[in-house]
């Protein structure tokens, strides 16, 4: 049976994958490069700089490096202006009645997630205090698809990385935990994510038993 479990953030324990799609609309707006819901998928679990790059490919105009820290700061403003609203109701259907099944099996859990905007966003949502480790995007060198994130929530945990189990929504993320040798279970826009070894449309639905089984 498995040890741990490490959860995504932004599309497994909150939506504000849609505040991410909002915000960097507006900049493409307003930039005037064409962004739209496709392009957006494609942003899941990356890392702030590397979906502005991600949103560039659209347009012929050059941006020094300097002008592109100051666009993905302009999103990530945009960003923390709509996460104001956010709030323990955000939390989506499934997370606290797993979260408990968890505890209450003295299963570690952990976030392994690409934001840098972690520690705000648990604040807000009111589970800054019940994860075992945090690992965010402030810890790390490379994002998922890269496996660092996993790898050091586990190390955080002091679980090895065959017994840990990863929640994701993105394939990038599913890339990630498959990659840090754990087994990937897949969630919302994930579950096609025919590499994963469960896959379910939200947490409502998850069987305790089936997500820590071996395999
Ligand atoms: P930030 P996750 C990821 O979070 C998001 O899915 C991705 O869209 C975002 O670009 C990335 O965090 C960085 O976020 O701009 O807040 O540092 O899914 O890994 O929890
Ligand atoms: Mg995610």
């Amino acid at each position: 049976m498995k040890e741990a479990v490490i959860f995504d953030l932004d599309g497994v324990i909150v939506s504000t994958d849609e505040y991410h799609y909002k915000a960097w609309k507006k900049l493409a707006d307003e930039e005037d490069i064409y962004f739209d819901t496709q392009i957006n998928q494609k942003l899941r679990g990356v890392s702030r700089l590397e979906s502005l790059e991600i949103i560039l490919k659209k347009t012929n105009k050059t941006y020094t490096e300097e002008e592109k820290e100051n666009l993905a700061q302009r999103k990530n403003n945009y960003y923390r202006e709509l996460l104001k609203s956010l709030n323990h109701e955000d939390i989506l259907p499934g997370v606290l009645n797993v979260l408990d099944a968890l505890k209450e099996k003295r299963i570690k859990i952990a976030i392994g997630s690409s934001s840098k905007n972690t520690g705000t966003i648990l604040k807000k949502i009111g589970l800054d205090k019940i994860f075992n480790a945090v690992v965010d995007g402030n810890q790390i060198k490379n994002s998922k698809p890269d496996p660092e994130v996993f790898l050091l929530a586990a190390k955080a945990l002091g679980v090895e990385p065959l017994k840990c189990v990863v929640i994701e929504d993105a394939d990038a993320g599913i890339k990630a935990a498959l990659a840090a040798e754990m087994k990937a279970v897949a969630v919302g826009d994930a579950q096609s994510n025919m590499n994963s070894s469960y896959r379910l449309s939200d947490l409502t639905k998850i069987d305790i038993n089936k997500l820590l089984e071996d395999g």
